[in-house]
């Protein structure tokens, strides 16, 4: 067995693990990235698409914001589509000038792996299923792998569990010191990109009897659409023709004559789900992103909560190293919790709001109707959406 060391090992080079990296490398710290997949892989999935001022202040202060400024879409607003009309809701003029930015996660984890590769740090890829990690109940946890016929063995002060909802670090808990807190929705996104133009262009979310829809973006030239679906829809009985058919009966009649369809580049059904592990810390392991926490995807908080968690994580890391302190780790689990409960609500609500439950039809889409009629129209409510819309404090 190869025996390496360092004084972080990160499981998993999604956002979280790699801005994580960036942040801990910044401050000096030591780290190693272990990665199931390949880069291209990883740069394969087609994910989130709009980043809260606090993700892109981040990304700066790391030094890979330049192609995010120049490619990315500041965006002031976005709309509500119900009963067929359309709102457009200002977020800046209502937060203090603050702002959402349209650059896909593709993108940012892109400009993330090339910082990683202009330092050399070390990113271990396609590690596969073999990694396991060890003794993270001590001072010297240990992950191990093999790669091309070799077992490694890495040693470390502390254990990042960056590996998303199906990775190995939270599946590696004691049943015993570990809640799961998960609530699976009756229905999916289909998912198309496009390059096509916009139909809108700020996010346009759409509330029909005939279910939600999203109209996002990725640039002036590049669509990304969804439309809420069964869960048990298969995307192989979704033809690009059946998709532009039924996107067009949820948006409004206008957009819908000037929409401009073509070949899909991508087309996926996500499932929905909310999930919350608590702690997020278990002695030298620490959870962020995926791996703690899951929001369906309507209030855009994933990508943006995994930021949250390693901005929060990497100052408890650096404190430890620098100052010999305990009390950012100590921490990290409960200032991480109360702000990822918070978009668990924010992102629960809006999608309860804006998706058609079977179970509720008639009534339910007339309530739906009179909160939205009743948000569009209150300033207090246009403060509460707008200001959990651009995200909370991390
Ligand atoms: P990720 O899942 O992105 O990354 C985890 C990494 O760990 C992966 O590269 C994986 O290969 C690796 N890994 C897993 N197991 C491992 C192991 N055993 N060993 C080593 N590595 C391992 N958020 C939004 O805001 N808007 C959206 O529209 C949106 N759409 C989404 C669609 C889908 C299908 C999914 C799954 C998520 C979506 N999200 C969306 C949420 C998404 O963007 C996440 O919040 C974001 O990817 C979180 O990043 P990570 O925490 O890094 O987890
Ligand atoms: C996206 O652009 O993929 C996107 C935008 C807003 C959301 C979810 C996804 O709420």
């Amino acid at each position: 067995m190869k025996s390496l060391s360092t004084q972080v090992v990160i499981v998993g080079s999604g956002p979280s693990g790699l801005l994580l990296g960036a942040l801990l490398h910044k401050a000096g710290v030591d780290h190693i990235i272990v990665e199931r997949q390949s880069g291209d892989y990883v740069l394969g999935r087609i994910r989130a698409g709009v980043l809260e001022q606090g993700t892109t202040d981040l990304l700066d202060y790391v030094g890979v914001g330049a192609r995010m400024h120049h490619e990315g879409l500041r965006h002031d607003a976005f709309a509500l589509i119900f009963k067929g009309a359309f709102h457009r809701i200002n977020i800046s003029d209502r937060q203090g000038g603050k702002h959402m930015t349209v650059y896909g996660q593709t993108e940012v984890t892109k400009d993330l792996m090339d910082h990683r590769s202009k330092l050399g740090l070390q990113t271990i890829y396609e590690a596969g299923d073999s990694v396991a990690v060890h003794d993270f109940d001590t001072d010297h946890p240990r992950v191990t792998f093999n790669k091309d016929g070799e077992s490694y063995e890495i040693k470390a002060r502390f254990i990042a569990g960056c590996d998303g909802y199906h990775g190995v670090c939270r599946a590696s808990v004691p049943a015993g010191s570990i809640q799961n807190f998960e609530k699976v929705y009756p229905f999916g996104w289909l998912g198309v990109l496009s390059d096509t133009p916009p139909v809108y262009h700020e996010v346009t979310y759409s509330n029909t009897e005939r279910g939600f829809a999203l109209s996002s973006l990725r640039s002036n030239t590049r669509s990304r659409y969804y439309i809420q679906c069964g869960m048990d829809e298969k995307v192989e009985n979704w033809s690009d023709d059946r998709f532009w058919t039924e996107f067009k009966t949820r948006i409004d009649p206008d957009a819908a004559k000037r929409l401009v369809t073509g070949p899909s580049l991508e087309k996926s059904i996500a499932p929905l789900r909310s999930f919350v592990a608590e702690p997020m810390r278990f002695g030298s392991m620490f959870l962020a992103g995926d791996a703690a926490h899951i929001v369906p995807p309507t209030g855009a908080k994933g990508l943006n909560l995994a930021a949250g968690d390693v901005n929060v994580l990497s100052q408890a890391i650096v404190e430890y190293f620098q100052e010999q302190s305990v009390a950012g780790i100590d921490n990290y689990s409960s200032r991480c919790l109360r702000r990822v409960w918070n978009a668990e609500r924010f992102s629960w609500w809006f999608t309860s709001l804006m998706h058609k439950f079977p179970d509720t039809e008639g009534f339910g889409q007339k309530i739906q109707e009179a909160e939205l009629d009743y948000l569009v129209h209150s300033e207090a409510a246009l403060q509460s959406i707008t200001e959990n819309y651009v995200g909370l404090a991390h």
